[in-house]
């Protein structure tokens, strides 16, 4: 079993890592378990987004090269408004290559993403040098798979051996469950991606569901980029999903 049902302010107190820690706490704070996947192109948009939905949103999740005009200062506002409006923020850079390669992606480089972001995420089809790379950057001031499960179940077992780096899985469900020795204090966060309301998928392959089947399902946290900020009305829609998702998850754990 999975630690799906305890509130977020008991996991808050008990998990041994300081940004999950952080993050239930925002969640607990703000009542809120959306994020917002803020796939702007342009920093004046980027940070407009930010400002007008922060105060419903516990984390901005950003693809920040796809900035057109990414500079300095959209990084330095970005951060304002994160301390502004306290929501944690998350590059969703999908880092894939050498551990070494990796390394210098996240920190310096052209995005300087270990200066802005709380939260990244890996994608570990090269093997656990990368997890190990990025750990190292932190502490510091080859797997072929072949099908999805054996992917999901390695990428489980680098994250049990990684858990001063890594907080949790992009998963549609909890992934504590699949084969291997689970600690028994493990807690890993469950970040749910294909989040919408009112429609199945795109043209271009996204399917989704709603936040309720989500949370329901095993998601601590949803996040949702078009049904916020596409909709005709971003601040109503992104209330309505604070709302739909937080209620879920009071059901889920018996609040
Ligand atoms: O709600 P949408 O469909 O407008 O946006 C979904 C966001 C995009 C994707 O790059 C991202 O979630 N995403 C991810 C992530 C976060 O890693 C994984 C995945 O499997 N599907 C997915 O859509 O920013």
């Amino acid at each position: 079993s999975s630690k799906s049902t305890l509130p977020y302010a008991t996991r808050a107190k008990y998990h041994s890592h300081p940004v999950a820690r952080l993050l239930f706490r925002t969640a607990v704070t703000k009542k809120s378990n959306l994020i917002l996947s803020a796939d702007m192109l342009t920093t004046k948009s980027l940070l407009d987004l930010a400002d007008l939905l922060g105060p419903d949103i516990a984390v901005f999740k950003t693809h920040i090269d796809m900035i057109s005009d990414l500079a300095p200062s959209t990084i330095t506002s970005l951060k304002a408004l994160a301390t502004k409006h306290d929501f944690l923020i998350f590059e969703d850079r999908k880092f894939i290559d050498i551990g070494k390669t990796v390394q210098h992606q996240y920190h310096g480089g052209a995005l300087h993403i270990s200066e802005f972001a709380h939260i990244v995420n890996a994608s570990v089809l090269g093997g656990e040098g990368i997890i190990d790379a990025l750990e190292q950057v932190i502490r510091s001031p080859a797997f072929p798979y072949k099908d999805e499960r054996k992917y999901t179940r390695a990428s489980v077992a680098i994250a049990r051996k990684y858990r001063d780096s890594v907080i949790g899985f992009v998963a549609t469900k909890t992934l504590s469950d699949v084969s291997g020795t689970r600690d028994h204090d493990e807690d890993f966060v469950v970040f749910t991606t294909g989040v919408n309301a009112s429609v199945e998928g795109d043209s271009l392959g996204q399917r989704y569901q709603t936040p309720t089947q989500a949370v329901k399902g095993g998601s601590d946290f949803v996040i949702v980029g078009r049904g916020i900020y596409a909709a005709e009305d971003p601040v109503e829609a992104a209330k309505m999903y604070q709302k739909e998702a937080w209620d879920a998850y009071l059901v889920r754990t018996g609040q």
